[in-house]
């Protein structure tokens, strides 16, 4: 199913309907329907965990937690500790959580710990904080019962960092996805292997929710840009740049150069475009068109991206570059679509 269509059914009611300020009642219960938005193609086989979550009745922060755990888990794949290392050849993570009330949790520069998605939700529930880095967060994450993994590069990294050393050149990819868009309605589907064959072009799934109580949640995790400075940490751990939920209003993650999301407090940007009676595709474009005014020139060298869905459950998206695709599963099934772009 193409983005038109998937657009055509919105406009049918199939995935729009409209939510109440408060406690729903019984009927509005019946009329609430789950949904789940993630970025890029990885996206499909994490939505799918989510969904599982979401349509046996359990809460948006379960459904973004355990979704963004699968791509995590995934070998040879470009989030989570199989991903490409700094330029030092070490695997630095970061992830953020946020719930409908304004609680956050994120964790940044940790390593050797496979779930950080994980680790940012036990910060927001058992620490009197909402942000640990380094040896901090992973003293944290052992403490929590996480185990401490090997730190060896996976196979694919160790190719993609001997090369990388040949020239030693921070170079930021600009994030772009080669898959087409496609219909995927069965939830027992196994990714192609072409989804995972070491190309990567980018480093980071976000995910936002909403269940069936109508409240709405988000996660981001990522081992942030290829051959990054030692240290360097990116939007995706940020609240307000790489996620931000607003309960009364939508729910938006970005994706692209962290440096430039951060930049424009991009997600909390699109949630207040929101605020403004914007759609999500309009809020995100608004926000991409303020990066793109910044930038200048250089706008072009660089990928920004955000996926938000308001409190009707609405979803939009919306690029620098073309070819950033994000992945939604509401009751019609599993969709990737393209996003509009502004290049
Ligand atoms: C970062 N925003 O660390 C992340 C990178 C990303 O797909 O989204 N890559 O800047």
């Amino acid at each position: 199913m193409d983005r038109r269509k998937f657009i055509n059914l919105s406009g049918l009611g199939l995935t729009s309907f409209s939510i109440p300020n408060f406690i729903p009642s019984i009927t509005d219960l019946n009329r609430i329907q789950p949904i789940v938005a993630s970025t890029w193609d990885a996206g499909l086989r994490a939505n799918v965990a989510a969904w599982d979550v979401l349509k046996k009745g359990g809460t948006a922060l379960d459904a973004v937690e355990q979704g963004v755990m699968v791509t995590e888990s995934e070998i040879n794949c470009c989030v989570g500790l199989d991903a490409n290392p700094d330029r030092d050849g070490i695997v630095t993570l970061d992830a953020s959580i946020m719930d409908h009330e304004f609680n956050c949790g994120s964790v940044a520069f940790l390593e050797r710990i496979k779930h950080p998605i994980a680790v940012a939700r036990k910060v927001m529930e058992k620490s009197p904080h909402v942000f640990l880095v380094g040896a901090g967060a992973q003293a944290f994450a052992l403490a929590n019962g996480f185990n401490l993994e090997s730190g060896e590069l996976s196979e694919q990294a160790k190719k993609n960092y001997k090369e990388w050393l040949k020239q030693s050149k921070y170079q930021p990819i600009i994030n772009v996805e080669k898959n087409q868009s496609v219909a995927y309605l069965d939830p027992a589907y196994n990714a192609p292997k072409k989804l995972m064959d070491g190309n990567w072009n980018h480093d980071t799934i976000g995910m936002i929710a909403m269940d069936q109580m109508g409240n709405l949640s988000g996660s981001c995790t990522t081992s942030g840009a290829g051959f990054k400075m030692r240290g360097r940490v990116g939007d995706s751990p940020i609240i307000g740049a790489g996620l931000y939920v607003d309960n009364e209003v939508g729910a938006v993650v970005a994706t692209g150069q962290g440096e430039d999301v951060i930049r424009v407090a991009g997600a909390s940007a699109v949630v207040e475009w929101m605020r403004q009676g914007k759609s999500p595709e309009e809020a995100c474009r608004l926000v991409v068109e303020k990066v793109n005014r910044i930038k200048k020139d250089k706008a072009k060298d660089i990928q920004v991206c955000f996926v938000a869905i308001n409190k009707k459950g609405e979803v939009g998206a919306y690029s620098l570059q073309k070819g950033f695709n994000f992945s939604v599963y509401n009751n019609t099934g599993n969709h990737l679509n393209d996003a509009s772009y502004l290049f």
